[in-house]
């Protein structure tokens, strides 16, 4: 790597590029080995990892369970990224975009394959029929702020995430671009939590469990370490709203799903059944 890079014509691939995901990461698409996905006993297939795109599906479903809705009832499979998991041939049938999460509904003939975390929640949301408000303009703003996050989320961890954390140079202008839009992005969201109690309003929806993973995770101190860089304890509508979604007993138990970093009474790796968090937490209590 150079300070004064000059691009050539074309572009070639260097496999020895460095930076964290230099392993995993290709210029083409595609299943890289065969392996089909395993099946369990639910109708709900979840092949995921507990980062911020995996928290929002199993923060969803466990509060449909805490809801009653026990059609939603889940197995949870690990996809380990980092050793390329994403790339059998059984994850590209269900997603061939290659990224977590990943579902398949069992439950239609044929099973209905679901990826794009955004789709998943929309999916859920209108399959049992919660969490999405039903008139037409409540519904609207919670999709306002689904696809919000889903076109933001990528500047946050992709660009400021990446160049603040990961990458294994600090190019300062990189930094510099992408903290500016990480802030931006936080005013957008406690300028509108200063009058509303969730994001798309009175109601907790869809559009707060996708966003709370990437933006309620910064401000709490939770990812990149970047709390104080960023200034986190001045959005205090954010921070407000941020620790009352952390609060709710669905959230704690979604967001340790499928994750395998952090402290290990936060790491579920795979979830088959409700009773994989009681056996989780004791067996980390006795560790
Ligand atoms: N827009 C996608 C993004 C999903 C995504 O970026 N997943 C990452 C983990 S958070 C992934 O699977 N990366 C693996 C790879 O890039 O090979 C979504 O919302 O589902």
């Amino acid at each position: 790597m150079s300070d004064n890079y000059q691009p050539p014509k074309v572009w070639t691939w260097d496999k020895f590029g460095g930076g964290a995901f230099a392993n995993i990461n290709r210029p083409v698409s595609g299943p890289t080995h065969d392996k089909t996905l395993p099946v369990g006993k639910h109708p709900l297939q979840l092949y995921s990892l507990g980062t911020p795109n995996g928290q929002k599906v199993t923060i969803m479903l466990e509060e449909l369970l805490a809801k009653g809705v026990s059609e939603a009832e889940y197995d949870a499979w690990l996809i380990r990224i980092g050793e390329g998991d994403q790339f059998s041939s059984g994850f590209v049938e269900v997603n061939p975009n290659s990224k977590i999460p990943a579902l398949r509904d069992h439950s239609t003939t044929p099973p209905t394959r679901v990826f794009e975390s955004g789709a998943i929640l929309l999916y859920l949301a209108e399959k049992f029929g919660h969490f999405l408000p039903k008139d037409l303009p409540g519904r609207t703003e919670t999709l306002n702020w689904l696809f919000w996050l889903q076109g933001s989320a990528p500047f946050l961890g992709g660009g400021f995430g990446h160049f603040y954390n990961y990458a294994p140079v600090k190019i300062e202008y990189a930094i510099n671009r992408f903290t500016m839009e990480a802030k931006r992005q936080l005013d957008v969201l406690d300028k509108q939590l200063a009058n509303h109690k969730f994001i798309a309003g009175d109601e907790y929806t869809i559009a707060d469990m996708a966003i709370w993973p990437w933006y309620g995770n910064v401000v709490l101190g939770n990812v990149y370490d970047a709390a104080e860089f960023l200034d986190a304890g001045s959005y205090k509508n954010v921070q407000r709203w941020a620790q009352e979604i952390f609060a709710r007993p669905a959230v704690k138990r979604g967001r340790i799903v499928n994750r395998t970093f952090g402290a290990p009474n936060e790491q579920l790796h795979e979830r088959h059944d409700a009773s994989d968090f009681d056996t989780q937490t004791e067996d980390k209590r006795n560790a």
